[in-house]
């Protein structure tokens, strides 16, 4: 297939195809061979609740710009992500796709990609790491709302719309979709449960947790939203300026990890919300491992990344953090002065308010000795 600038779709993955005999998962994680043999415009089940499709949304929604950053990403499931996008949404809601190429080794990856109509490229001259690369993303966005999407997705049918109503409606929502599963495997599109939220542990630990009883039970309309205490990171919609407005990201975070914790605590403590929209579906290929490397390794880097986090806005909570991740315990994280600052004034509320109000299930641990705070 030929686009309007000459995309030659073709070419472009046939440039990157496996050699006889190299193991597919070794570049990527996932099984390469499966994800190129499969079209760019795949079709793909509707997974949502069979009362979605006769929700409406109105006519007037925001356009969104869509950033995507990636180191190294497989050519055949970028260009799954960045068509599915184009071809599952409405041409007027979004805006532009824009790549963030964090510094991968084959600039041509992102270059070749802005043939395809409103796709943008821009590339890092070192690598930054996901939070950094987002942050360049948003900068440069032209809509006033973003939508941010991990780098081996699959928007499925009216992803978009349940979302951007949401931000429309409050801008201080945060919105994500539920999560389907692209297997690793096979690449076969799975369906999510729509019954879980984000939670965490006391080492910042995510997982995905079952909503709890009373509200599942309380919920007779399963196309109403979810509320999450944290949501997973990769995939959501916020609108630009209250982005901009709560601090976009930590900048002093490196590579991977422990900033959807921080955006987390922030949207809630600072007075917005965060919550799954059942309707809104986007399947995202899971893997059981990282297929890059961390310039300063992978668990000092999750440690920098996490005990930021808990250094300004755990409160008193924080040493629930060191006891369950003593390895944090006197390990350099950089200052974190600005974002105290910022925090102050915004007049955000303590994460004694957090835990309270919005993650109660999350109880203190048991103390040696020194009782409960
Ligand atoms: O140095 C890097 N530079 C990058 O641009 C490292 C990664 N990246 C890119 C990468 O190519 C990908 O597109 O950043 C994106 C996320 O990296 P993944 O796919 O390795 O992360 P993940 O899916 O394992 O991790 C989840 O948690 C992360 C914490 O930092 C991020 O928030 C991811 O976006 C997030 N993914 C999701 O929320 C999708 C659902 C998974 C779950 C749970
Ligand atoms: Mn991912």
């Amino acid at each position: 297939e030929l686009w309007g600038r000459g995309f030659d779709e073709k070419a472009y993955l046939a440039a990157k195809q496996l050699k006889a005999g190299e193991d597919p998962y070794r570049q990527h994680a996932f099984n390469q061979l499966e994800s190129d043999k499969l079209s760019p415009d795949r079709a793909i089940r509707d997974t949502r609740h069979y009362s979605c499709p006769s929700v409406s949304y109105s006519a007037d929604l925001p356009a969104t710009s869509v950033i995507i950053t990636f180191h190294n990403e497989a050519r055949s499931t970028l260009l799954r992500t960045v068509k599915s996008v184009l071809n599952r949404t409405p041409a007027s809601l979004i805006q532009e796709i824009i790549l963030v190429d964090d510094f991968s080794s084959d600039p041509e990856d992102c270059l070749l990609l802005t043939r395809i109509p409103k796709v943008k490229c821009l590339r890092n001259d070192r690598r930054e790491g996901l939070i950094r690369s987002r942050v360049r993303g948003a900068d440069v966005a032209t809509a006033a709302v973003l939508t941010f999407l991990d780098s081996h997705c699959e928007v499925n049918t009216e992803w978009l719309q349940p979302m951007l109503q949401r931000v429309k409606e409050d801008h201080t929502r945060v919105v994500s979709p539920i999560i389907d599963v692209i297997s690793l495997d096979n690449f076969a599109y799975l369906a999510a449960s729509a019954d879980l939220r984000g939670g965490f542990d006391w080492s910042l630990h995510f997982k995905w947790e079952q909503i709890p009883l009373e509200q599942k039970i309380a919920r007779t309309d399963p196309t109403k939203p979810i509320r999450t205490p944290v949501i997973a990171g990769g995939i959501f919609v916020i609108d630009k300026s209250w982005f901009n407005h709560l601090g976009k990201y930590d900048a002093q975070m490196d590579i991977w990890g422990g900033e959807n914790f921080e955006l987390s605590f922030r949207v809630w403590m600072c007075g917005g919300s965060l919550e799954i929209v059942p309707c809104s579906r986007v399947g995202h290929v899971f893997r059981k491992r990282h297929p890059y490397n961390f310039p300063e390794g992978n668990a000092l880097t999750y440690i920098r990344n996490t005990k930021r986090t808990a250094e300004v806005w755990m409160d008193e909570y924080k040493q629930y953090y060191y006891e369950a991740r003593p390895s944090a315990i006197g390990k350099a994280f950089g200052s974190v002065a600005t974002r105290i600052e910022q925090r102050k004034k915004m007049n955000c509320k303590s994460f004694r308010w957090y835990l309270d109000n919005v993650y109660p299930e999350l109880t203190s641990p048991q103390l040696g000795q020194s009782g409960s705070l």
